[in-house]
């Protein structure tokens, strides 16, 4: 420990510190500055970066033995305030660079030196200068961040001003469709946006700090634990097991969907009987410092007798497989399809057929933030937990019994969320919270490292699957065949859901009247199965519009205009037979045709240039429901205040914008009162507060959306006077009126789809999207490269178009990394944000285009649907059909790494067949 001085954002201040201590603890927790915010503790995502002389450092690998003592450190919180924002704050918030936010500070510092150092950069520069300095970002596909500095950088040359890139409400007060900014924007951008993290370290004296004793195997029998020494540990307050639950020690997940063969109580707390999975928590540890409880949870020792593991489908479907769950087959939920006639005659009198298997990994969602959270009892008795939840009611209903309290003693509430992308659809960490909090009687907090954030919480499912596709001799398509599994880990919570969801999508786009499938969710050893965004979708888009590019070349067809003409038509149902609420598939492959053709023409120009290197063109659509299935519903409420509204909503934010939107529906409707946006508040995300379900399946658009819009309907309801003018505030105190409005939203006409036959009409709303990505084959390496991308997309009318955009090259983005490089398979290679092949700067093309049509939803809120899922549904199979499109290799498994493609090089080059390269 030293005595030493630091310059900090220009002022000198003393400091006792640690010479091993990292310079972003010591930032973050001796100085409170945390606007540095650390994510992977490894110089693998710059979210820490700041700035020491001039240079853009990244404070979680810097000792504070090397800063020198002269050393001048510039912080975020040294840049600019809200009220004198710099340039590249202003244009951060502009182009929506901020969506969760966690990157945001990191990203601007980085920029700020590069910046400082040439006015002029070019777009390719700043993308250089990103990727060497390691920024990360996971929700904006970059491509913002670059608009961002190039606008920033316009600011400083005086060519704009910081009004010129703001955008403004418009003429009649609307901001509807205008790139307004978020009302957490500035606090994003100031690094002022407090995550769990750096509420942990703002939580009250005493508060104790957790770590888990976790399983270091698959499978195993728990014959003992041994918490002795681990007791006697310096600084230890309690070491907690599943003795100290009260209640049941399961959670459930069964909420929605209860047809499994299990009872749906199948995943521990804490771990009593038997590890399920690597990580599996058996034990907590609360001391008086992390430092403390890690070091003692070390001291748990667990006595295991080892079982076989089971790490896939194919693994724990073999016939000599043990039940996990002994008592319920490994193989737990079968869902059937079957739709029109028997499919079988027409694949006897097929024209043409295809016999295919796919296989989508178990992508990892790779959220920056690791999972955080705090859980305290309050003064009226009621356990309060803090968390990243996106389903704040969801999980109060999944984790209470087993917690043993009564529902009323029991209230969740989201912090802010640094992206989740789905994971946190499952409750992770809010029960071991809950159970150190009362356990204990003292507040609580835990901190996942980036390695318990990879390797311990849920991710995709991977879903193998056999399609059969045929077509007649007019090339119109007569009947499918499908036969799938998904491994979803060991834990049953929405397993059936996301084996449901291939009946409803595999298929999905095209005029299709017969279908025949059988799918079953399988229990593994693996990760537990997880919502990731795009849900269920993207295991089906990759078998069915693989299936249909190589149908067209079967028929020697194009394969745009084969998927044209087979497009849903007014006679088409979905394959669970809905009738699709708009018809907008055609008008988006007509929009996107010229630039089909256009790629088609540079990738012929190129390769007939290059010998090296071959491009590719590739298409598929994609479509994804706005819903939970069946008769989802949301409720909101909007109240008055003296200085304007407050709108209390459901609606969880992972940085996809919730915050904004909430406040636009709402002032949509209050514009007329002469309201401003910014005097329209809000209060999210509380068991406390309205119920607004879940923000996943892109639901929270219209489902929360519509909640607002009738509660602020029923608010200026009571506020108009017979003459048509508005009560003020004042007037409704005077006149006794109710300053209060509950408003709720039903999707009263949707069904659940039969688990037999999987017809129904599971969703009120659809997104559709084209995907067209240029691909670029390294001949030598079989590196493959997204070189350009272009989309065309219908998600109703447009609530903001910051954000809209974000969520669309964010999800492309995202489907880059799961086509080419993203997996979580090997539990002792695929552990950091690097290894599991996160998409850098220069992974993501700048070249991005957009073609928006916008439909009116006639059920949507001012005619919108959801976006988020949307770009996930289906870039992947695109982006291998133009890896076929430009070297003749087809894959039929994600990711597509460059020894699959180099193999499939080799054995057309050895005139080996193609159909060894498809898995078994
Ligand atoms: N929106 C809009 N206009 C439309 C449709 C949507 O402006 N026509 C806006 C919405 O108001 C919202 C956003 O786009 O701000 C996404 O809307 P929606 O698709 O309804 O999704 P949810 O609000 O329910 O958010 C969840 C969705 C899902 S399921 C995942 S997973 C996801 C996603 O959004 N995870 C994200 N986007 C994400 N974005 C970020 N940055 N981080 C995540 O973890
Ligand atoms: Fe420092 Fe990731 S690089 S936290
Ligand atoms: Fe970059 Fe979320 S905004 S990680």
């Amino acid at each position: 420990m030293k005595r030493r001085t630091l310059n900090v954002n220009g002022v000198e201040r003393w400091l006792v510190v640690d010479d091993d201590a990292t310079l972003a603890d010591v930032l973050r927790e001796k100085m409170l500055l945390t606007g540095c915010k650390v994510c992977c503790e490894d110089g693998q995502c710059g979210a820490c970066t700041v700035v020491i002389d001039g240079k853009p450092i990244r404070a979680c690998t810097t000792p504070m033995h090397k800063v020198s003592p002269s050393a001048r450190i510039t912080t975020i919180e040294g840049i600019g305030t809200p009220e004198n924002l710099h340039p590249l704050q202003i244009a951060w918030m502009a182009h929506g660079g901020a969506q969760c936010g966690v990157c945001t500070p990191g990203f601007i510092m980085s920029a700020k030196v590069l910046l400082d150092t040439n006015t002029s950069p070019t777009r390719e520069q700043v993308r250089a200068w990103f990727n060497r300095n390691r920024n990360l970002c996971r929700c904006t596909g970059y491509k913002p961040l670059i608009d961002a500095v190039m606008d920033a950088a316009a600011i400083m040359r005086g060519e704009k001003r910081a009004e010129d890139v703001l955008d403004k409400p418009k003429e009649d007060g609307s901001i509807l469709g205008t790139r307004y900014i978020r009302p957490s924007a500035v606090a994003k951008v100031t690094g002022t946006w407090d995550f769990g993290a750096d509420l942990a370290l703002r939580m009250p004296e005493g508060t104790l700090r957790l770590a888990l004793v976790q399983a270091k195997v698959s499978h195993a029998l728990i014959k003992g634990i041994d918490t002795s020494e681990a007791e006697t540990m310096p600084g230890v307050e309690k070491v907690i097991t599943w003795k100290d639950v009260a209640g049941k020690n399961a959670i459930t997940g069964l909420i929605t969907f209860p047809t499994n063969k299990g009872d749906g109580w199948d995943r521990p707390i804490l771990c009593k009987e038997k590890v399920f999975q690597f990580g599996d928590a058996i034990a907590i540890v609360a001391a008086d410092t992390v430092e403390h409880a890690r070091a003692a949870a070390d001291k748990v020792k667990v006595d295991l007798e080892v079982l076989p593991a089971y790490m896939s489908g194919f693994a724990a479907l073999a016939p000599d497989a043990i039940e996990i769950h002994p008592g319920v087959p490994n193989a737990y939920y079968e869902q059937g399809v079957v739709k029109g006639q028997d499919t079988r005659p027409f694949f006897d009198s097929a024209a043409a057929s295809v016999d295919i298997t796919t296989y989508c990994s178990r992508q990892p969602h790779l959220h920056l933030e690791p999972d955080c959270g705090e859980a305290f009892v309050d003064d009226d008795g009621v356990l309060t937990i803090l968390s990243k939840s996106i389903g704040v009611h969801l999980h109060h209903a999944m984790i209470c019994p087993g917690l043993g309290l009564p529902p009323e003693k029991l209230r969740l509430i989201q912090n802010p969320t640094g992206g989740t992308f789905g994971y946190k659809f499952s409750p992770t960490m809010e029960a071991l919270l809950g159970v150190a909090a009362l356990a204990t009687g003292k507040p609580v907090s835990l901190v996942y490292d980036q390695y318990q954030n990879i390797t311990y919480t849920g991710k995709r499912s991977p879903a193998n699957i056999n399609i059969r596709l045929a077509c007649d001799h007019d090339g119109k398509l007569t009947a499918m065949e499908t036969d799938w599994w998904l491994d979803h880990g060991p834990y049953s919570e929405f397993g059936d859901l996301v084996t449901l969801r291939q009946a409803q999508f595999t298929g999905a786009g095209y005029h299709l009247e017969n279908i025949r499938g059988r799918g079953r969710t399988v229990a593994t050893n693996h990760a537990w199965g997880s919502a990731f965004r795009a849900y269920g979708s993207p295991q089906s888009f990759l078998a069915s519009e693989i299936a249909i590019d190589i149908l067209a070349e079967k028929m020697g067809e194009d394969p745009f205009e084969f998927r044209y003409k087979n497009l849903y038509n007014e006679t088409s149902t979905t394959p669970t037979g809905q009738k699709p609420e708009v018809l907008v598939l055609p008008q988006l492959f007509d929009m996107i045709r010229p630039k089909y053709y256009e790629a088609k023409r540079r990738c012929a120009e190129f390769n007939a240039a290059n010998t090296e290197k071959k491009r590719g063109v590739g298409v598929s659509l994609g479509i994804y429901g706005c819903g939970l299935d069946g008769p989802d519903s949301s409720e909101a409420r909007v109240e008055m205040t003296p200085t304007g509204f407050v709108v209390h909503s459901g609606w969880e934010d992972h940085g996809q914008g919730a915050d904004l939107s909430a406040q636009t529906m709402a002032h949509e409707v209050l514009r007329v009162t002469g309201v401003r946006p910014e005097d329209v508040k809000l209060v999210m995300a509380d068991t406390f507060g309205p119920n607004g379900g879940p923000a996943g399946g892109s639901r929270s658009n219209v489902f929360c959306g519509n909640a607002i819009r009738v509660s602020a309907e029923m608010m200026l309801k009571a506020m108009t006077k017979p003459d048509g003018t508005y009560r003020t505030y004042k007037e409704m105190v005077a006149e006794n009126i109710p300053l209060a409005y509950d408003g709720k939203w039903v999707a009263a006409a949707c069904t659940d789809c039969s688990a037999d036959t999987a017809q129904g009409n599971p969703f009120p709303i659809y997104m559709y999207e084209v995907f067209l990505p240029e691909v670029e084959v390294d001949l030598e390496t079989g590196e493959a490269k997204v070189v350009k991308f272009t989309t065309s997309v219908d998600v109703g009318t447009i609530i903001n178009k910051a954000t809209v955009d974000g969520q669309i090259y964010g999800g492309l983005a995202q489907g880059i990394g799961l086509a080419l490089t993203e997996d979580f398979e090997d539990l002792e290679l695929h552990t950091t944000l690097r290894d599991c092949g996160i998409p850098y700067p220069k992974d993501v093309p700048d070249d991005i285009e957009i073609l928006y049509l916008e439909t009116k939803r006639p059920d949507g809120p001012f005619g919108a649907a959801g976006v988020g899922e949307a770009p996930l549904t289906a870039p992947h199979p695109a982006i291998l059909n133009a890896v076929y499109n430009a070297c003749g290799v087809r894959i039929f498994r994600v990711p597509a790494l460059p020894d699959a493609i180099k193999a499939g090089l080799d054995a057309l080059a050895g005139e080996t067949s193609r159909k060894n390269l498809e898995p078994a």
